[in-house]
């Protein structure tokens, strides 16, 4: 099968400007494919099976993506799902900023694609992609300028209001499908009490359960266990670690009762997924010369 390179001149609406933006309302599925150009994505509502090079990712609201061209990406499935794509190539960016501080990726380092936005970063990022919109789609004097420094206090925006987790909630963040999603992140390995997570943030269960299902299309513990079960699918094809251990690791007490669950929600068995993705090495090991 011919890789498929997505190119410039199909998606950008006028290709002397070096920034384009594109809601996918909603984004279908998608074949992996590459692009001559950079793309950030950012998740707006609903989810999905996005795999970037090779390895799957839940999506869902607030999630943010740095893609470079290189990189190999597909939606495998999808449920409502909602993305703003901000395509941009790199080569044409002018204006003198700490670019590559801004754009994980861009220098061609190792690098973290997955980022979470706060609420207030993805109404703030949303407000210039607006701007951007109307910019890209007019073609008036100074345009190019005026897009790049849009994308600029985009990058910005996105680079402020990066979620991180081990911070007190921002007092408008507290009781957040932000905060919960932040939250469920790092109980991979262990159980999630909804209970005293609510109690902590003077929420009621009923109404972020709601709101996390109107936002994301999930119930929380099937998104919780879509979280596991991609962290073991990382594990299974990056670590040497046995089944069992990757199976404690992901939260589940039985390791047959693991391999039962991943079987059903990915249609094959661990070893089987570990077999098909082998980079051959297990972690630690390099090649011999
Ligand atoms: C597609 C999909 C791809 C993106 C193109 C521009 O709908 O989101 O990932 O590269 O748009
Ligand atoms: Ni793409």
């Amino acid at each position: 099968m011919t890789p498929l390179i997505l190119h410039k001149a199909d998606f950008f609406p006028n290709a002397a400007f070096p920034v384009a933006v594109a809601g996918r309302y909603p984004q279908d599925v998608f074949v992996e494919h590459s692009h001559d150009f950079n793309e950030l994505v950012m998740v707006l509502r609903g989810n999905g099976l996005h795999v970037l090079n090779g390895r799957p990712w839940r999506i869902t609201r607030g999630d943010l993506f740095y893609i470079r061209a290189a990189d190999k990406h597909s939606y495998t499935s999808v449920n409502n799902l909602v993305l703003q794509n901000i395509m941009y190539c790199p080569g044409m960016l002018t204006l003198s900023a700490d670019w590559g501080r801004l754009l994980p990726g861009l220098d061609n380092r190792a690098y973290r694609p997955d980022w979470r936005l706060t609420g207030r970063g993805m109404a703030e990022a949303r407000a210039l992609i607006t701007q951007l919109e109307q910019e890209t789609s007019s073609a008036g004097e100074w345009g190019s300028v005026m897009i790049e420094s849009l994308f600029l206090q985009l990058t910005i925006a996105l680079y402020r209001h990066r979620y991180i987790p081990a911070q007190a909630p921002e007092p408008e963040e507290r009781g957040s499908i932000e905060a919960l999603i932040a939250a469920l992140a790092t109980s991979l390995d262990s159980g999630f009490d909804l209970a005293q997570f609510c109690a902590h943030h003077h929420c009621t269960e009923r109404a972020l359960r709601q709101q996390f299902r109107q936002q994301t299309g999930m119930n929380i513990p099937g998104y919780l266990r879509q979280l596991r079960i991609c962290h073991a699918q990382y594990l299974l094809q990056h670590s040497g670690l046995l089944i069992s251990d990757i199976a404690t690791r992901c939260g589940f007490e039985d390791s047959n009762y693991f391999s039962v669950v991943f079987t059903r929600e990915t249609g094959i068995t661990p070893r089987q997924w570990r077999q098909n993705h082998s980079t051959g090495l297990p972690a630690g090991l390099s090649a011999a010369p």
